[in-house]
């Protein structure tokens, strides 16, 4: 039975129909689908398929890819809440695009990714301050700060994410809390993460996702 919603949830995803793939999951939620297995076999795996077709086509649809995220992030929403047990929060992040950069899609698929991963996450929005990513790190508590930048000039700038390394240097977090970045920059110099004092940095929504749980668990290995 499973089967024939994660086809059906598919097929809306890839038409980028947003009431369809909704409509199969409450539908499947209906028939007694459990909230589980609709974000861990259902939405995780959608993402998952979307990626594989993107990699082969890079031209893909940029609309399927936004919408698969977006419709991952609402259902996971949804779904968390009837969880059986409260779902395990792997840990938390506070996520924004750089100072100066008002891109904001790719920011927002990497948070769908994340959050179907159970990663909360707090979106600061578009151009961000150095100073206000950390402080808002340090005041939610989160172990991943994560900067999206879509331009040369806000991934290398002066605000971005090598001053927010000289704070975290300064201020002596750099235990607690991991710098990831991300954005087209990154993809034509995979090097450029590090020239600019990041830990780490992902390509796409789905590997940014696995890396910021990767990044969550060596920070709570780390201080545990
Ligand atoms: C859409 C777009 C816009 C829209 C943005 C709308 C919005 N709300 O986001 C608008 C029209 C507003 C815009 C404005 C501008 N843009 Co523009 N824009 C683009 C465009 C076409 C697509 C960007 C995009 O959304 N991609 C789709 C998303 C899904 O991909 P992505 O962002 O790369 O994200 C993925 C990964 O990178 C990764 N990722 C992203 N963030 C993060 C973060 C972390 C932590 C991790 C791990 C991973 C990760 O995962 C994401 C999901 O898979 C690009 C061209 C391009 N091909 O990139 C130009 C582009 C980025 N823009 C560019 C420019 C120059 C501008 C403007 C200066 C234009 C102008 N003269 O006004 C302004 C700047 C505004 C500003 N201050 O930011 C240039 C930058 C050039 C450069 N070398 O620096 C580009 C490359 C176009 C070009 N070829 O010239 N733009």
């Amino acid at each position: 039975m499973l089967e024939s919603y994660i086809r059906s949830y598919n097929d809306a995803v890839f038409e980028t129909d947003k009431e369809a793939a909704m409509a199969v999951v409450n539908k499947a939620l209906a028939d007694g689908v459990t909230p589980e297995n609709i974000v861990f076999r259902l939405i995780i795996p959608a993402i998952e398929m979307m990626m594989a077709i993107i990699e082969k086509d890079p031209d893909a649809n940029l609309a399927q890819h936004f919408m698969t995220a977006q419709i991952a992030a609402d259902v996971t929403e949804k779904m968390l809440e009837k969880f059986s047990q409260p779902p395990e929060v792997i840990g938390r992040i506070v996520i924004g695009a750089a100072h100066g950069d008002l891109h904001s899609l790719g920011k927002r698929i990497v948070s769908g990714c994340l959050k179907a991963l159970m990663v909360e996450v707090i979106d600061l929005g578009v151009n961000v301050s150095a100073e206000r990513f950390v402080d808002a790190a340090v005041s939610e508590n989160a172990q991943v700060i994560a900067i999206s930048a879509m331009m040369v000039h806000t991934a290398t700038g002066e605000n971005g994410s090598q001053r927010v390394r000289a704070l975290l240097q300064e201020r002596g977090l750099e235990q607690k809390i991991k710098l990831a970045v991300g954005g087209a920059p990154y993809r034509f110099d995979p090097e450029l993460y590090r020239k600019v004092g990041a830990d780490a940095w992902a390509a796409d929504g789905v590997t940014a996702g696995k890396m910021i749980v990767n990044l969550i668990r060596e920070v709570k290995n780390d201080t545990a």
